[in-house]
């Protein structure tokens, strides 16, 4: 069964005057459409892995080629889309933490890109940002290569017109397992994404409009495929590595009947496991989740995002389902043991440098985004996103020396959250709107909630290069709320 799209526009637009001006006038609820609801099918659940071309053991090659693809998402529903080897997601890079990994890249997408392994600490030069790389042109090559120091669970994606270049399918899972992992039933990777598809199921416009909330989609993917169902065995531990790739959509987890275990954030696994009633995954973050399949024979159990208010009307929109899960007649196995002890991690000590990095948002009247023509007031407008006054690319690098643990202070001043990304380091936050999370973790992203601070501590490792950081909301990142870490030796 199918809803209509309900793409409400702002009525406040047509009387905003002048340059610029604050957000806080908008009318919420724009271009935040309802999910479509599927029905549960079977659909390739598990992403393929990337076979290693390399037999030497500690090196793993992939290879990987950017291509126009017709991807099916449902039964029947096959839309063109832009895909790595024609998967969606992309092929899962498997490797184990200390191995090089070698991605030979073929470009032939109609346009320049590159890829970001987000979450791996790899040299500067492999981060596949344009302040290090210049976008791979169409029908080039180019091969990365890196070691991956640390296990948990990571993605890649491209990092030049991100916004556009994701939506469309460019994104995949790196895996990189280390020697603590927990014995489990299952271990499987499960990313999301929605994607927005107008009513012949393609691919949706993409309207300059869709920047203030960033564009949130009405199809709900899991590994490619709208509402799949995945067997778990009755009784089973079943370890679920959740990936968020959507460009805008927060997914707020949660599994009725059952707790959730999490035993891993961004950055790898947590020092002890810790049961949670939901989970919040923000854009571009990752969480490691066990979950003991109970209920009876041949129960299905629905994966859900519940609704969650982001700002600007997003927290009207109604529970959706994301995938179920679905267990068989046969009698319970054994449950493994649930690990309590995992991964020590030392906090950080105090910082010696403090940083504030305010998150800024207004609209800009005549924007450079070049769409539509005469009807629509909205075309002659976009917001415009900065980060401590100044809109990327015209941004002052932040200098920064070795060694050295800092203190960033994330001020987000919008009526809005922002999922924030640093590229390169990883970090542990030590307060959200001022109470401590209670929770030592390696992170790369985090969500900033509208007008609080997030405090986190990062040691920048002797790693020189250009890191960026940014708002994982695409559109918020590509419209300037982006910026730059200059790391060099003291
Ligand atoms: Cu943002």
């Amino acid at each position: 069964m199918t809803r209509p799209l309900r793409l409400a526009l702002a009525t406040a637009i047509t009387t905003l005057t002048g340059a610029c001006m604050d957000m806080g006038n908008m009318d919420d609820g724009m271009m935040i459409p309802e999910v479509i609801e599927v029905d549960a099918s079977e659909g390739p659940f598990q992403p393929t892995a990337a076979p290693d071309l390399d037999p030497a053991p500690n090196v793993v090659e992939v290879a990987l080629e950017a291509k126009v693809s017709d991807i099916e998402i449902a039964p029947g529903r096959t839309l063109s889309m832009w895909t790595y080897n024609g998967q969606l997601p992309g092929p899962r890079i498997e490797a184990r933490a200390g191995d090089t990994v070698r991605v030979r890249f073929k470009n032939s997408l109609p346009e320049a890109t590159t890829i970001h392994w987000h979450g791996v600490r790899v040299p500067a030069a492999m981060d596949g940002v344009p302040a290090v790389q210049s976008p791979i042109a169409a029908g080039a090559e180019f091969t990365y290569e890196f070691v991956v120091p640390d296990a948990g669970t990571f993605w890649y994606h491209p990092h030049v017109r991100s916004d556009e270049q994701v939506e469309r399918g460019l994104y995949g899972a790196f895996v990189v397992r280390g020697d603590a992992e927990p014995a489990t039933t299952t271990d499987r990777t499960v990313v999301l994404d929605d994607l927005l598809i107008d009513s012949s199921w393609q691919l949706g416009e993409f309207d300059p409009m869709q920047a203030m909330v960033g564009r949130q989609g009405n199809v709900i993917l899991t590994n490619g495929w709208a509402h799949p169902i995945v067997e778990v065995a009755r009784g089973g531990l079943h370890r679920f590595r959740f990936i968020n790739a959507a460009n805008a959509r927060y997914f707020r987890l949660a599994l009725p009947g059952h707790r959730l275990i999490q035993i891993g954030t961004d950055g790898g696994l947590l020092p002890a496991s810790r049961e949670v009633d939901e989970l919040l995954l923000v854009p571009g973050e990752r969480a490691d989740v066990l979950v003991v399949a109970t209920g009876e024979a041949n129960e299905a159990m629905e994966w859900t995002s519940l609704r969650y208010d982001r700002g600007h009307g997003t927290g009207d929109l109604p529970d959706a389902v994301v995938f179920q899960m679905k267990h068989g007649s046969d009698a319970p196995i054994t449950t493994p043991a649930i690990p309590d002890a995992l991964v020590p991690i030392a906090a950080l000590p105090e910082a010696t440098v403090q940083r504030e990095i305010k998150l800024e948002e207004s609209m800009a009247m005549g924007g450079d985004h070049g769409a539509g023509h005469g009807s629509s007031m909205s075309s002659d407008m976009a917001p415009v996103f900065s980060i401590n006054g100044q809109v990327y690319p015209d941004a002052t690098p932040l200098a920064a020396s070795f060694e050295i643990v800092e203190e960033w202070s994330i001020v987000n001043t919008t009526e809005m959250d922002h999922p924030f990304h640093l590229h390169g380091f990883r970090f542990q936050v030590v307060s959200v709107d001022g109470v401590d999370p209670g929770v030592v973790a390696w992170r790369d992203s985090i969500n900033i909630p509208a007008e609080k601070t997030v405090k986190f501590r990062v040691r920048l490792e002797d790693n020189a290069g250009t890191w960026m950081f940014h708002c994982h909301i695409l559109e918020h990142a590509e419209r300037g709320m982006m910026g730059e870490l200059e790391v060099a030796a003291p």
